[in-house]
Parts: C-alpha cells; sequence; structure tokens
C-alpha cells in the first residue's frame, strides 16, 4: 500500500522531484564549500583561486622546485623540541626547518657574466623555502636543471637603443661557446653588461606575474642578496593582518634617493603583493597590447635611468600611485661587513642582505640554520603535514582565523644583534696594539684592512679646506700620518670608535663596521700602504653594553 502510493506520488509530482534534487545538490555545494573553507567571493573573484585552475603556460614548470624535492622528508609531528643545553654544533642537522612560504614568489635577478659564480648558492641555500623561485637573467641558460629566463628576450630593440649592444655580444659569444667569464669569474670585454641590468626589472615583473598571477606576495632580490628566511613569516602575517592582500596594495623595500624621487633599493629587495599587482595591471594577463605598450614606455624610461629598481619604481607611482614604503633596516642593502652596528638597529630584526660572495651566503645559511634552533620548528596556527608537504599551500588570504589571535610578539626572531654576535664580535680585533718602545695608544690595529671609517666621516685635504673659520691643529694633521689619525680619534673625538688610515686619508667613525680585507701581495710595508684599520675596544664594549640592554638574550 505504502510502495504503491509513494510510487504513485513520484510519478504525479515532477515538482516534487526536481525540488529535492535541488535541495540535495545545493546541500552537497554547501557541504564542499564549508569542508574547503573556500569563500564564496573567491569563486566569484576571476583572481583568486587555487593553482589548479591555471592555464598550462602559468603552471610551474621545471624551473619550480617542488617542495618534495626540496624538503623530503620534514613533518610537524616529527619535530621534538631540542634541549637547550646541548651545544648548537652537536645537534642533529635537519633539513628545511623553516616553513616553506607557499604564497610567496621569490625573483631572482642577474646577470649573464655572474650567474654561476653567484645564483647557485642561493638555490643551495635559502631558495628550499621558497617553492615558487624564478631566476631572470640577460642570457637564456639553465643551472643544473633549473631553468633561467632571458629578461630581456622581449624588449623592445629599438626603444633601448645602443645600450643592446652587450646583450647581442653575449648571446652570440654563448652561441660559439666562448664563455662569458674566465675562471676567475673575470668578464673582460663584458664588464659593461651592468648596463643592462636597468631594463630588466619591468620586464620581470610582468613575466613573474604571468607564471604565477595568485600569489599573496611578490618579492623581487638580486643574485647578491641573502634572505633571512624566517624572519620573513612573522614579518608577512603582520603585514596581512593591517594590510589584506587582494584589496590594500604594498609596494615595501628599502628606500633610496635620486634626487627627490625614492625607490625601494633592488639589491635589498622588494615586496609588491597582489593588489598592487592588480593596480599595476588591471586587466591581469589577457590585454597583450597593453602588456606591450607598459614594456614599451618603461624600456624608454630605462634608457635614460640609471638603474631598474629606479625604472620600477616610477612605474609603480605612474601606473598605481604607490610610492615606496620604506622598511628598513628589515631590507638591508648592504653586508654583515659594510653594515654599520648601531644601537638604532642592534634590537631590531633583518630580513635580506646584500652585495654578498658566495661564502658570505654559505655563512648566513649556517647562521640562520643555528638561529632556527630559538624557535623548535614554529609553524603558524593551522598548519598541518599537508602544508608540510606542500599538498596544501599556505595562502594569507585564506589564514585560519586562528592565525589573527596569534601574538607574534613572542616569536623569537633573528636580530641584528644575534648576526652581530656570530660574524663581528669574535672577529673583531680586541687586543690593544702598541708600537715598539711607545707607552701609548688605546686602538687595536689591524694593517692591510679597510674598516670602512671613511664612509662615515674623513679628513683629507680638500675637507679641510671646506672647514669654515679656524680649523684646529689636530685635524689638519689627521690625514698626514697613522699616528695623527689615530690621535685624532683615541684623542680628540670622544664618540670615535675606529679609525681608518691610507696616504693622505684619515676616515673615522661612531658606528662600528668590520670591513674587508685590502687586497695585497703580502709584504707588511706594502700592507701598511693599502690601509691600516684601527678599534678602540674600550669604547666598543661600552657601546656593547648599551645596545645589550635594550634587548638582552
Ligand atoms: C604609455 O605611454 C603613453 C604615452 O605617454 C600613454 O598614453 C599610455 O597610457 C602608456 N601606457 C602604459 C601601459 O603605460
Ligand atoms: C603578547 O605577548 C607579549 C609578551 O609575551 C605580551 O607582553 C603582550 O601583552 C601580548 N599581547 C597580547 C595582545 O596578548
Ligand atoms: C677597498 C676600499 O673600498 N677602499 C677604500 C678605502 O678608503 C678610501 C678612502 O679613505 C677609499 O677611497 C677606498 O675606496
Amino acid at each position: 500500500m505504502m510502495a504503491h502510493s509513494t510510487t504513485w506520488g513520484w510519478r504525479r509530482s515532477p515538482l516534487l522531484v526536481c525540488s529535492i534534487v535541488v535541495l540535495f545538490v545545493l546541500l552537497m555545494q554547501s557541504w564542499f564549500l564549508f569542508r574547503y573553507n573556500v569563500r564564496v567571493s573567491a569563486l566569484l573573484h576571476p583572481f583568486d583561486g587555487l593553482d589548479a585552475a591555471l592555464p598550462a603556460y602559468a603552471q610551474p614548470a621545471t624551473y619550480t622546485v617542488t617542495i618534495t624535492k626540496a624538503a623530503p622528508t620534514v613533518t610537524v609531528t616529527e619535530a621534538a623540541p631540542i634541549p637547550s643545553a646541548v651545544p648548537a654544533e652537536q645537534l642533529p642537522k635537519t633539513p628545511a626547518q623553516v616553513a616553506p612560504l607557499h604564497d610567496v614568489v621569490l625573483s631572482i635577478k642577474t646577470g649573464g657574466t655572474v650567474i654561476f659564480n653567484r645564483v647557485p648558492i642561493q638555490l643551495l641555500t635559502f631558495v628550499q623555502y621558497f617553492p615558487n623561485t624564478l631566476v631572470y637573467s640577460d642570457l637564456k641558460t639553465k643551472l643544473g636543471d633549473w631553468e633561467v629566463t632571458d629578461a630581456l628576450s622581449h624588449i623592445s630593440a629599438d626603444v633601448a637603443g645602443d645600450s643592446l649592444k652587450h646583450w647581442r655580444t653575449m648571446q652570440e659569444l654563448n652561441l660559439q661557446g666562448a664563455g662569458l667569464a674566465d675562471a676567475e669569474g673575470k668578464v673582460g670585454d663584458l664588464k659593461e653588461g651592468w648596463a643592462l641590468d636597468r631594463f630588466k626589472n619591468v620586464p620581470i615583473m610582468i613575466e613573474t606575474y604571468r607564471r604565477h598571477p595568485r600569489a599573496s606576495y611578490y618579492l623581487f632580490i638580486d643574485g647578491d642578496t641573502s634572505m633571512v628566511t624566517s624572519n620573513w613569516w612573522p614579518f608577512l602575517l603582520e603585514l596581512t593582518k593591517k594590510h589584506d592582500p587582494l584589496s590594500s596594495p604594498i609596494y615595501q623595500g628599502s628606500a633610496s634617493n635620486i634626487g627627490s624621487f625614492s625607490f625601494g633599493h633592488g639589491g635589498s629587495g622588494y615586496l609588491i603583493n597582489q593588489a598592487a599587482m592588480r593596480k599595476m595591471f588591471p586587466k591581469g594577463m589577457v590585454d597583450q597590447a597593453f602588456l606591450d605598450d607598459l614594456e614599451r614606455n618603461y624600456t624608454k624610461v630605462a634608457s635614460h635611468s640609471c638603474c631598474g629598481d629606479v625604472v620600477l619604481a616610477h612605474a609603480m607611482v605612474d601606473r598605481g600611485g604607490m610610492p615606496i614604503d620604506s622598511k628598513g633596516p628589515f631590507f638591508q642593502g648592504d653586508s654583515w661587513w659594510n653594515v654599520p652596528w648601531k644601537e638604532d638597529n642592534f634590537c631590531k630584526p633583518v630580513g635580506t642582505m646584500h652585495h654578498h660572495l658566495p661564502e658570505d651566503m654559505q655563512e648566513m645559511w649556517e647562521f640562520e640554520q643555528a638561529m632556527l634552533r630559538k624557535n623548535d620548528m614554529w609553524r603558524p596556527a593551522g598548519w598541518t603535514p599537508q602544508h608540510e608537504q606542500g599538498v596544501v599551500k599556505w595562502r594569507f588570504t585564506h589564514m585560519p582565523p586562528e592565525v589573527r589571535d596569534m601574538n607574534l610578539s613572542d616569536y623569537k626572531h633573528i636580530l641584528y644583534r644575534d648576526m652581530y654576535d656570530w660574524f663581528v664580535a669574535q672577529r673583531l680585533p680586541r687586543e690593544v696594539t702598541r708600537e715598539e718602545g711607545e707607552d701609548w695608544g688605546d686602538s687595536a690595529v689591524r694593517i692591510g684592512w679597510d674598516n670602512r671609517s671613511w664612509t662615515e666621516g674623513e679628513f683629507n685635504e680638500d675637507r679641510i679646506k671646506e672647514m669654515e673659520g679656524e680649523v684646529e691643529q689636530w685635524k689638519k694633521d689627521a690625514f698626514t700620518s697613522e699616528k695623527d689619525c689615530r690621535l685624532a680619534c683615541e684623542k680628540h673625538m670622544e664618540k670615535c670608535l675606529q679609525w681608518f688610515y691610507r696616504k693622505d686619508h684619515c676616515g673615522y667613525s661612531e658606528h662600528l663596521k668590520y670591513g674587508r680585507r685590502l687586497p695585497h701581495d703580502g709584504k707588511a710595508s706594502e700592507r701598511r700602504e693599502r690601509g691600516v684599520s684601527g678599534w678602540i675596544p674600550r669604547r666598543i664594549e661600552e657601546e656593547e653594553k648599551k645596545w645589550r640592554a635594550k634587548c638582552p638574550g
């Protein structure tokens, strides 16, 4: 009876059947949306969504290291807290301890004559934390299995003019298998290659966005930039809390000036978010005529500009009304040996470093690996083993709500202080040097060494001429001998921490810099001729105490 009446009902009421089916579909869809945490707005917005929906040309190809290749077997659950009593060097080495930044595209810019000297060490070190990395040069080549893109292959040659001469020479020599640098890394007649560099930044931005149109952040660095990757997590989480990457444009870096125009210095790296990219490319990547026009316009700007980072800043301002937002010293344009150590930066976190030789990068890597133990495999709230393996990608635009409540002031940032202790404090000469038979002096001296004092202040003949009024005798004497220069710093300038003497030059500084060896052939007299550096250990120790009081530990 029941069965009969049901059959009867189904047959006679197609509307009811339809309604049930529609209701079922809606229920399934809601469950799906809830289960996978997909926001409806994300489905409606053409830019948003997952990489799986990308057209083939935008899919990461071989030039992108997938996370399975970079960080093979680290899982969150296996990470036991490391007892602090064990000295760092005895701890087992775990690869890739920083959570991979799936949602940041790292774009490295370099040149054909230097790429082999610089970029391999980047790929071996911090790049493993950036699963979406692209390498650009001015020559199409490979680094191992990495594809390197020629940033200049599509630029408007008629607008770029004569500057492309070097580019053509390089292509030709490469075809001939002639080699672009000799065994010592010298580039001979191609040393003007840097003149090409200014054309690259805007085409690199276009190409990077074309390949990864859906990332939250795009970070652009040079081939001699080091990254302190672990500090980027708290930096980007805080930034995301304040500025939605989809709607609040960000263009940040270390601001430098040319005249009154500010730009994000390329070697320090600059950060651009999705919202800023959309302002630059309002129609995305579909309007090729627009993109060609953009490239052409800024190739023209580049042809009478000094540098590519300046050209890019012009584009950001002209096209999107986005001037550089300065975040120094997080973005650092100098190397550890040329950074002035001082109260202003000592307790601040560091994000990048620049002018690094491969050995500096290797040391930065070892330094960061050791420092990571401070945070014991820190991961953002909501991070799962699937994120660790890259099966599920961490998106700043789809952060789990509990991330917003994370107290990041507890995060143990890697500070300038840590870098100072690792790189400088141990190496700085601390023993006061006295000449034979002399009983005076407060400085520890190193000959054949340039401690970069002169970048802060210098006495020389021209400077004395420029000085107004009566000039004290000690200033006039300072650049006449090593002893007078040393005395100027030790006796006449209370805050002077260090000095540098070379014939007719006396540099002095109230900030501490380590500096580098001056190239020379070894004889003591020759080394002395190249330059002599002195530091005043007593004053430096007092300064260190002051700095440390602000961030002990
Ligand atoms: C390129 O420059 C021309 C002329 O100044 C301008 O009309 C056009 O809008 C610019 N296009 C882009 C994409 O910058
Ligand atoms: C975060 O942690 C710091 C240090 O532990 C504390 O001083 C601060 O009040 C905390 N902030 C919030 C919002 O809980
Ligand atoms: C290697 C180097 O940069 N040396 C510098 C040392 O200091 C003098 C000025 O006193 C500079 O001119 C040199 O370039």
